[in-house]
């Protein structure tokens, strides 16, 4: 035949298929403007979860609202092209209807593999674990009480999770939350007091329990609430920021030491954090809290049949937990960056962040937060026995590189030669990966805001050193 149908109906009279999700919408870009940004974060990022995982046949399968939601849960890995995971859920429900990308993410940082099809358990009891269920800290050494955190996230199943929430669902997610804290407060050994940073509950009016921002600083400088989540890119292109401070806070114990975020990157992360000696404790003090907030009646968590409890970011499924310790070591820190700690740490399956918490600067005495990465397809149990493993660990770890010689002075090199880390200050790239950060994070940092990355480059050895110890004290501390 030699002519080809002139209406849109094929040569039988049918509509053509109209290909699913062609055309970019509201809510989301078309495949081939979409992957032309992913296939470049492929190329460039290897370790990007998201990126490796996101198939454009699959994603040109979806269509409409759809759409719309798997986008919200990529989005951030392709913004920002150094995330690790960069995707997040924005229902509870997101895991299974969108299984061919999940699975696979989930499979792949979990198992290191994509085909996982592993079952979670979730299992607190630790009678078996260190001595007779007994994690001593002082048995590793320890002269000093350590600051101990264990942190569970949990989301309540009749709400989105925070990347889809707007105000209103944030505001009355708080105050869904209320009547649950005034049970806690009202119960012995709890007490304490909700301190809310949400500045009005919309037409329901003033909000009871609003601090100031001088009270929000000092509960965030002494690790009790969290930082302005709005500076994090990472939550921002996720939605999880948005609305930025409405439906955020926390309630904390009289004794300071239980504490329930509301309205972070998940709805609660619930947690005991104290200094001593005796991890176990803290351990189980947060299972009675928890069995405690599981009977209030809003507390319905979100959970999965195959990857326990529900959290935003994958990496914090199944248990949800993170069990950390504030060490110093100042020895695998000498160099003033957490390089040579990861490199020790990361074999013992061991994540270290700085003294804020996640994308913060070690402490300038070398203090810095461990804790097991592992969270999904482990048991509760399991983590804090890794924990304090891990620790003596990392220890003996420390120790040895206290007897390792002293580096050689480094030789003078000619100024535009761009210097190693010396043994007293760090390498110029190292050093300006977290002045560059202070200056986005901070900047009324006035160290921050003057550092300039060639002229540090140009010191050498001994000045570069009395420099660098004039300067690290703006960049170890932020704020
Ligand atoms: P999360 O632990 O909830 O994933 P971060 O790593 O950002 O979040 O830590 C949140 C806050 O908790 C930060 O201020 C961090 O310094 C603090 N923190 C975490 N672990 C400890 C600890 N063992 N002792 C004291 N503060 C801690
Ligand atoms: N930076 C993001 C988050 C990874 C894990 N940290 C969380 N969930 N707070 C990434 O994808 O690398």
């Amino acid at each position: 035949m030699g002519c080809g149908a002139s209406t849109p109906e094929g040569a039988d009279g049918a509509k053509p298929e109209k290909k699913a999700g062609s055309g970019d919408t509201a809510g989301s870009p078309g495949p081939d403007k979409f992957f032309k940004e992913v296939d470049k974060v492929k190329k460039k990022q290897p370790d990007n979860l998201c990126a490796k995982y996101l198939d454009k046949k699959y994603y040109s399968t979806l269509e409409g609202a759809d759409r719309d939601t798997f986008y919200k849960c990529v989005r951030t890995g392709i913004d920002n092209p150094d995330s690790g995971m960069g995707c997040y859920a924005m229902t509870p429900g997101d895991l299974t209807k969108f299984k061919p990308f999940f699975g696979k993410v989930i499979g792949d940082y979990h198992k290191k593999d994509p085909k996982c099809a592993l079952t979670h358990k979730n299992d607190w009891d630790i009678s078996s674990v260190g001595e007779g269920g007994v994690l001593d800290l002082a048995k590793l050494g320890m002269a000093e009480p350590i600051s101990m955190r264990v942190r569970v996230g949990r989301n309540l199943a009749a709400f989105n999770l925070p990347g889809a929430m707007d105000k209103a669902e944030r505001i009355k997610f708080e105050q869904t939350m209320l009547p649950a804290f005034d049970k806690l407060i009202a119960t012995e050994g709890y007490g304490g007091k909700v301190y809310s940073i949400t500045p009005d509950f919309g037409a329901d009016g003033a909000n009871p329990n609003f601090i100031d921002d001088a009270k929000y600083q000092e509960l965030v400088k002494k690790h009790v609430m969290f930082k302005d989540m709005d500076a994090d890119p990472y939550l921002k292109s996720a939605g999880i920021s948005s609305d930025w401070p409405f439906g955020r806070g926390c309630w904390m114990s009289d004794d300071e030491q239980k504490i329930i975020w509301i309205g972070e990157e998940d709805h609660l992360r619930i947690m005991v954090m104290k200094k001593g000696f005796l991890i176990n404790e803290v351990f189980s003090e947060l299972k009675t809290m928890l069995d405690l907030v599981e009977t209030l009646e809003v507390c319905k968590f979100a959970k999965d049949d195959q990857y326990g409890y529900i959290t935003s970011c994958p990496t914090n499924l199944g248990t949800g937990m993170r069990a950390s310790v504030h060490v110093k070591i100042p020895n695998l820190t000498s160099d003033g960056t957490d390089a040579k700690a990861k490199e020790v740490a990361g074999p013992l399956g061991l994540s270290v962040r700085g003294t804020g918490g996640e994308h913060t600067p070690i402490g300038a005495d070398g203090t810095v937060d461990i804790s097991p990465r592992a969270r999904l397809f482990i048991k509760e149990c399991e983590i804090v026995e890794a924990l304090y493993k891990g620790v003596e660990l990392l220890m003996a770890a420390e120790e040895k590189a206290g007897k390792e010689p002293a580096p050689p002075p480094a030789a003078e090199k000619k100024a535009d030669a761009p210097a190693a880390s010396t043994a007293a200050s760090p390498e110029p790239d190292d050093f300006f990966k977290l002045v560059d950060k202070v200056k986005a994070d901070q900047p009324d940092n006035l160290c921050a805001k003057y550092l300039e990355k060639d002229y540090y480059a140009s010191l050498t050895g001994a000045d570069r050193d009395t420099f660098y110890k004039c300067v690290r004290t703006g960049i170890d501390n932020p704020d």
